[in-house]
């Protein structure tokens, strides 16, 4: 309950009552106090304890004293949030059985608001106010909290204490439940930045705890492809795997590689992303398709910010994924001048983001409290070769929040299943495992679903024969994971940018549909006929723009309704989509509002492909109005 003008009006009334030092007048402020805070002192000097209330009473009604208020900037924490995973708590002491449980189902309300994790704010009044503890009761509100956690099986770890004064403190305490369907916390982080940043090897370094030694050893294991161990280039989308336990320690990525470490109650999926400007198709792939939950953006001190820095900066706000910037190579340079190019860039009109260099644990903390995370851009600064800054951003890869919170993963699982094919693999005595991003629903081994669309348009039935998660079999996989499935019968056709799907979706694949987009930047002017690759989720084809609505030509930022053209093949595609177009500069993101299905061939049809004309051709269009 955030602190009201009432609840002031209350203290400022109870002060003038205490003023007159008239005894039962005291004995009404001592009721109000316990009522109001719960101040439940052993009393055995009923004088004494009435001195004590004086006391605390006086320096907190100082502190509220509006007149005061001016001195109190550094001491506040914004008022508590109604949602979210932050809760203040001013104590916790011996709290009845009834009032224990009252507590326990808060904290599963905030677990399941903020993911799995809630982190709590000890010695904090509800208005923000750091009132702090004194020690005994500060470690008898932590012994309470523990005991709260253990209730529902979730774990506690204090992130950090200030002294408030007076031997006053106040704790912030990081609860955290692995959610019962998963085995843990998983965040998926874009690894983006220029080519020769320094990605492969933070990510080398973060994984395997070794760190450079400034010619590429620490990358090594990151490569997919002997071209890329022999250029030291990355070229596609590499996966690596960092775990936490419960108390923030690193976990070996050896028994993470085998599914062995049981303690893992975190996991950040490092999806390593190529720099350079010939493999931008597939690095903005990645991010479109893969959903990160967070985009760390690399930038080596030495070469400051570049073009491609820009560009990855603009597809991560484009797509809106939350940014943090790492600066690397500070042992070869002063990294303020590419922090003062940062800040330049993160500010512009275009971004609009605030950002913060982290220099300590507190920053840390600052930087991840739920208020402050969707405008703040953390930025650490660290060498892979010395070792510096890591531990701070470490720290931060622990406590940085899950990206989408219980209420909205239950309400996906119960949707039909849809899952995004990213990659295809045969497997020897397996047959065809398909790898990707399960959207929404919920699959299992023996689930029905169908596979496509493919060039005609159709969709193949198929069933799940087996279900791997990090490398681990698991009976389902939910909405919002990635997994790789094993399907039967084993298919020859299939491609990146298919879906898995539920038959009672009644699914269609189109070659035409229509979107309102925005126009990001071209040098001259959109004409009907232009060409631009289009990404849509992990769709990614060329298309061609057939007509603007009510324009004849469309200029950075402009907006309109266009009607877009795949070249090559139908895709599932379905109003609501959001969607990013680039062809060189040239960028725009927008929304799918229509889409006109192609009738896939029935058997005794002449045409191999059926229908895939032209909306207005007569065709069918999921919407009434044509475009
Ligand atoms: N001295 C020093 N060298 C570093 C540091 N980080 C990376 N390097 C070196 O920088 C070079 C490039 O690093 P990579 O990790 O391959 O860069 P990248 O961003 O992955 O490059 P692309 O894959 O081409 O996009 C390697 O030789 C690394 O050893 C650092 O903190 N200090
Ligand atoms: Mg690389």
């Amino acid at each position: 309950m955030p602190l009201g003008t009432n609840r002031k009006t209350e203290i400022e009334r109870s002060r003038t009552q205490h003023n007159t030092s008239h005894f039962s007048e005291l004995k009404e402020v001592d009721a109000l106090f316990t009522q109001k805070w719960g101040f439940q002192g052993q009393k055995k000097d009923f004088q004494g304890n009435y001195l004590l209330h004086y006391f605390l009473m006086d320096s907190l009604l100082g502190l509220f004293d509006p007149s005061e208020d001016n001195n109190l900037d550094g001491d506040n924490l914004p008022p508590e949030p109604q949602l979210g995973n932050i809760e203040y708590k001013l104590k916790l002491l011996n709290p009845s059985r009834t009032r224990f449980q009252h507590l326990v189902t808060q904290l599963k309300w905030r677990l399941r608001e903020g993911g799995g994790e809630a982190i709590y704010e000890i010695g904090v009044e509800d208005s923000g106010l750091l009132a702090g503890l004194p020690s005994y009761e500060m470690d008898a509100s932590l012994k309470t909290l523990s005991l709260m956690a253990a209730e529902l099986g979730a774990t506690t770890t204090i992130l950090r204490e200030r002294e408030v004064g007076c031997a006053r403190k106040v704790t912030e305490v990081l609860v955290r439940k692995v959610p019962a369907d998963q085995h843990m916390i998983e965040v998926r982080v874009a690894v983006m930045g220029s080519a020769d940043a320094g990605k492969s090897t933070l990510v080398g370094v973060l994984t395997e705890g070794q760190l450079d030694n400034g010619r590429g050893r620490a990358r090594l294991n990151t490569f997919r492809h002997l071209h890329e161990v022999r250029s030291g280039r990355t070229s596609s989308i590499s996966h690596a795997t960092l775990g936490f336990d419960s108390k923030g320690k690193i976990l070996s990525c050896y028994d993470l590689e085998c599914g062995e470490d049981l303690h893992c109650t975190k996991l950040i999926s490092l999806l390593d992303l190529a720099g350079h400007r010939k493999y931008l198709r597939t690095t903005v792939q990645a991010v479109s398709g893969y959903r990160p939950h967070q985009a760390m953006l690399v930038v080596s001190s030495q070469s400051g910010v570049v073009g491609m820095t820009r560009e990855h900066v603009a597809i991560s706000s484009a797509l809106d994924v939350p940014m943090f910037v790492v600066i690397t190579k500070t042992d070869l340079g002063r990294p303020q001048s590419t922090v003062d190019q940062l800040s330049a860039l993160l500010t512009s009109p275009g971004v609009r983001k605030i950002p913060m260099v982290i220099k300590t644990e507190d920053d840390v903390m600052t930087a991840c409290s739920g208020q402050v995370r969707e405008e703040v851009v953390p930025i650490f600064q660290v060498s892979c070769v010395t070792g510096e800054g890591l531990d701070l951003l470490a720290k931060y890869l622990h406590v940085m929040p899950p990206g989408c919170g219980t209420r909205e993963k239950e309400r996906l699982d119960q949707e039909l299943p849809e899952f995004q094919i990213d990659e295809i693999f045969r497997v020897a005595d397996v047959g065809t495992v398909v790898g990707g991003l399960l959207t929404k629903g919920v699959i299992t081994e023996q689930t029905e679903l169908l596979v496509g669309p493919d060039d005609c348009g159709a969709f193949t039935p198929v069933k799940i024969q087996s279900v791997h998660r990090n490398k681990t079999p698991c009976r389902a996989v939910h909405s919002t994971q990635s997994a790789s499935l094993a399907l039967i019968p084993p298919l020859g056709t299939l491609r990146a940018g298919m879906v898995l799907i539920s038959p009672l979706e009644e699914p269609t694949a189109s070659f035409f549909f229509q979107a309102t987009v925005r126009v990001l930047y071209h040098a001259t002017g959109i004409h009907p006929g232009f060409q631009t690759t289009v990404h849509i989720g992990n769709i990614r084809q060329t298309a061609v723009i057939e007509g603007i609505m009510s324009y004849n030509t469309l200029h950075t930022n402009d907006r309109a309704s266009v009607l877009f053209r795949f070249v090559r093949h139908p895709e599932c595609v379905r109003p609501g989509a959001r969607l990013l177009f680039r062809e060189g500069p040239t960028k725009g993101i927008g929304t799918v509002t229509q889409v006109f299905p192609v009738t896939p061939p029935t058997s005794g049809s002449s045409s191999p492909c059926g229908d895939a004309s032209a909306p207005g051709d007569g065709d069918k269009s999921n919407n009434n109005s044509a475009a």
